[in-house]
């Protein structure tokens, strides 16, 4: 298994609509693997193929030990009241923005052995849901914003970018992008 470097904003894979995957094969249970590898050495709790620039329809979630690999994943239910929290997200670091969100939602997708399953999830593991599933198709936090919250974000972001060069954000093994860093 390998970590990934992660495509940040700016990378137009961010961007692109994902692939129908038709096949669960063995190169893409390999990427799963390493998307969730990828995913722990950044501290996150979901992962899109498209952050690793990869643009078959792929995502894995782990919130407080819930771990799923969603594979050609989609919301087939929204319930519940709208909830606003703030999200983050591993392609633009550093920036942050409340989000409002259906609490609840129910997917359907792919396991990691091409086996069909439907998850119902509220709270964070929805959100994350979401999150994921937003960038399969090309949608970032930052698209729910309002006009000058994303504004801000943005200039924000114009603050953070040069650190990316190539739009590529390299993580180091350990978690911690500052090894140097007191645990
Ligand atoms: O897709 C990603 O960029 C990973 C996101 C997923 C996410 C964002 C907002 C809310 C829920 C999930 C995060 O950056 S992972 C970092 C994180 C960690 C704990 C709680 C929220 C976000
Ligand atoms: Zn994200």
């Amino acid at each position: 298994m390998s970590v990934l470097a992660i495509r940040v904003l700016g990378d137009p894979v961010l961007r692109e609509e994902t692939r129908l995957v038709t096949e669960v094969t063995d190169d893409i249970r390999r990427l799963i693997d390493d998307m969730f590898e990828t995913m722990y050495a950044a501290n996150g709790i979901g992962l899109a193929a498209p952050q690793v620039g990869r643009t078959q329809r792929v995502c894995v979630v782990d919130v407080e030990g819930a771990a799923y690999a969603l594979v050609n994943p989609e919301v087939v239910r929204t319930t519940g009241p709208k909830a606003k929290a703030e999200e983050g997200c591993l392609s633009i670091p550093d920036v942050y923005g409340d989000v409002e969100r259906p609490s609840r939602v129910t997917v359907q997708a792919l396991d990691r052995d091409g086996a069909s399953f439907e998850v119902t999830a509220e709270g964070l593991l929805a959100r994350c849901f979401q999150h994921e599933i937003d960038h399969l198709h090309g949608k970032l936090f930052l698209d729910h914003l309002s006009f000058l919250k994303r504004r801000a974000a943005l200039a924000r972001w114009d603050e953070e970018k040069d650190q990316y060069p190539g739009f590529i954000r390299v993580l180091k093994v350990g978690g911690s992008e500052h090894p140097d860093e007191e645990l």
